[in-house]
């Protein structure tokens, strides 16, 4: 076969590119037609200059916007003097990454890894150590229970649980030890919870699901349930967490405290993927030398973009903004009920929007809002989510809210 004639690189159009993917790309995405080639704050700018606010902020691994001034400077600074040595020598990033990050959780201790999934598993390894070494449940009998609609990474242990076929189908045979149970019903979670029981695995808000606020004293009931039952509550706060809701966590909305805390995107400032699994010694201590591990995590490079993240953090500056434009985001999105919305939920800077399905897709709403300047991404059916960056200004945010209405109003 003789090859194609490729393109200079430097002329390729936005067209061009998308089209070069097409051949060389695996198909597991189907991305608005938007290439992107430089950001800053909330704002990303295409191949042919033209700027659009980003409503989506890498769901959530963004929260802090693209390239903070106070990030990109701990990376500049960590990538002069060290970048990886692997967890066979210590370095001299960890520490502080682990007590800042235990700190501003209240939790005692840190794991860290790289990829939200990495996370998940993680988290369900401990659990079932857990289990075996502390509550006495007999060898390979451990059980987790989840809820349905779940979504919680790609790995063929997670995706055994999703109820999602199209995240399932075709990649069995899946590993047992799962119940699934429906989200916001603690009388099936308590039914499902018996003394195999690990723990409870659980997203605070349901992200992939549509942005699904459970009802208040859901995850109050969960940590009361977990508690008397003796199983461990683990919360995925890898696309709740860190500020996005207008607290640190969501599980703060309803003052409660998990065993376990899933952390991810946000983490890594949009700059590398940094995870962590964080618990108290009772829990965390069941991992000894050689049980579980990774070659990237916790590396020099993450560790000080990690330390940089929850400095921000500790200023409690992006949650408060959080709330406060939050409040800006849910009046704008109440207005436009009636006008092309069907419903919405949203907390903080976070919000799943029903679109009425008459006005088209949450994908072909997608498309629109892209066309006027806007990224968003639909999940199910007519629905989008908005998770812009925290540090999005009111100004950007009526933008955003004035492109959607026109984008109603034209249907
Ligand atoms: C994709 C959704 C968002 C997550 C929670 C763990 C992970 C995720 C609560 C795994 C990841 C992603 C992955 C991304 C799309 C995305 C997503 F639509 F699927 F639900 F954010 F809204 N727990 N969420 O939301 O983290 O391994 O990806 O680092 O295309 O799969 P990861």
């Amino acid at each position: 076969m003789t090859a194609p004639a490729r393109v200079p690189v430097r002329t390729r159009t936005s067209a061009d590119l998308i089209r070069a993917e097409e051949p060389v790309l695996a198909h597991n995405y189907h991305p608005l037609p938007v290439v992107v080639a430089r950001a800053e704050g909330a704002w990303v700018e295409d191949v042919e200059g033209r700027r659009y606010l980003d409503m989506l902020a890498g769901y959530s691994a963004l929260n802090f916007g693209h390239r903070h001034p106070r990030l990109i400077e701990a990376a500049h600074r960590q990538l002069d003097r060290l970048t990886l040595t692997s967890r066979a020598f210590h370095h001299d990033k960890l520490a502080e990454f682990a007590e800042r990050l235990a700190a501003l959780t209240g939790l005692d201790m840190v794991l860290p890894m790289n990829t939200g999934a990495e996370a998940v598993e993680s988290g369900i390894k401990v659990a079932r150590k857990w289990a075996y070494e502390v509550k006495g449940v007999p060898a390979d009998r451990a059980t987790i229970v989840v809820a349905a609609d779940n979504f919680h990474g790609r790995t063929t242990t997670i995706v055994s649980f999703s109820t999602d076929e199209t995240a399932r189908a075709g990649f069995g045979p899946f590993t047992p030890g799962f119940r699934v149970v429906p989200y916001n019903d603690l009388a099936a979670l308590e039914a499902a919870v018996d003394e195999t029981t690990a723990a409870v695995l659980i997203e605070p808000i349901q992200g992939e699901a549509g942005v699904v606020i459970p009802d208040q004293g859901y995850l109050t009931g969960v940590r009361e349930l977990t508690r008397r039952t003796g199983c461990l509550f683990v919360a995925d706060e890898i696309q709740s967490g860190l500020g996005r809701t207008g607290r640190t966590l969501a599980v703060e909305h309803e003052s409660v405290v998990p065993d376990v805390l899933l952390l991810g995107k946000a983490l890594g400032g949009g700059i590398v993927p940094v995870s962590a699994v964080v618990a108290d010694r009772e829990v965390l201590g069941v991992l000894r030398p050689g049980e579980h591990g990774s070659t990237f995590g916790g590396n020099p490079l993450s560790a000080a973009v990690g330390t940089a993240v929850v400095e921000l953090l500790e200023t409690g500056e992006f949650q408060r903004r959080a709330a406060e434009l939050g409040v800006i985001l849910r009046d704008g999105l109440a207005e436009l009920v009636g006008k092309g919305v069907l419903g919405f939920r949203a907390r903080g800077l976070w919000a799943g929007v029903d679109i009425d399905p008459a006005l088209g897709t949450g994908r072909e709403v997608s498309h629109h809002l892209m066309r006027e300047g806007v990224l968003v991404k639909d999940t199910h059916g007519s629905t989008i989510r908005l998770a812009p960056p925290l540090t999005i200004t009111a100004e950007e945010l009526a933008t955003a809210l004035g492109a959607l209405e026109r984008v109603l109003r034209r249907g």
